[in-house]
């Protein structure tokens, strides 16, 4: 399905899903963003705005919201995601904070939500998955080397279904809807 507003009049409202930190993850955040703030002149993501966004959905006409509020699919274990790589993309002067080496546990959890949406005829940006926390944007810098901070641990539960307000201080998100991942194995545990 074409991702464009529906037409006929009928409200849209701008979704995506996301990954949305809990506040320890932000804060360990936002000590990258205050490492770099000094060094590099760009528009920084505000703290209360992280996120990882999963798949994009743009204009979603309202009879749709409620659908996708009520989604209810296998979804599959939680998985721990290290962010430790700092990107600096020169053309579109973003920085990333990005995994390495982006865990399964991502990709089957972007699998099985692209699967879930196609099956329900719900449209959705279908370029392929880039796992990556934007920090900052409009940024001009040289080589940005490696983060003391950017070093995060985060152990993913759940994935949100986001609103994006824009208003004239520029894009707000909110969650409208939140759905537990499976439980991870324990551990260590022992038969
Ligand atoms: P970005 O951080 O890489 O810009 C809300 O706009 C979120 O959706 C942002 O995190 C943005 O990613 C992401 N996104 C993905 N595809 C998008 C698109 N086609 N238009 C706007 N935002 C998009």
């Amino acid at each position: 399905m074409p991702l464009e507003a529906e037409p006929g009049g009928e409200p849209v409202r701008r979704l995506f899903f996301a990954l949305w930190p809990d506040e320890d993850v932000r804060d360990r955040l936002q000590a990258v963003v205050a490492e770099l703030h000094d060094r590099v002149a760009a528009r920084w993501v505000r703290r209360e705005q992280f996120h990882i966004t999963l798949l994009f959905l743009g204009a979603v006409p309202e009879s749709d919201v409620l659908r996708l509020r009520r989604l209810e699919l296998q979804w599959p274990e939680g998985f721990e995601l290290p962010l430790q790589d700092l990107r600096y993309l020169r053309r579109r002067q973003m920085i990333w904070l990005i995994p390495r080496k982006p865990p399964e546990g991502l990709g089957r959890l972007v699998h099985v939500l692209g699967e879930g949406l196609d099956a329900r005829s719900i449209g959705r940006d279908l370029r392929p998955f880039h796992a990556h926390l934007t920090l900052a944007r409009n940024a001009r810098c040289g080589y940005l080397g490696p983060s003391s901070a950017a070093r995060i641990g985060w152990t993913v539960r759940s994935v949100e279904l986001m609103e994006s307000v824009l208003d004239r201080s520029g894009a707000h998100y909110r969650v409208l809807q939140s759905w537990p991942l499976q439980a991870m194995p324990t551990v260590g545990s022992v038969e």
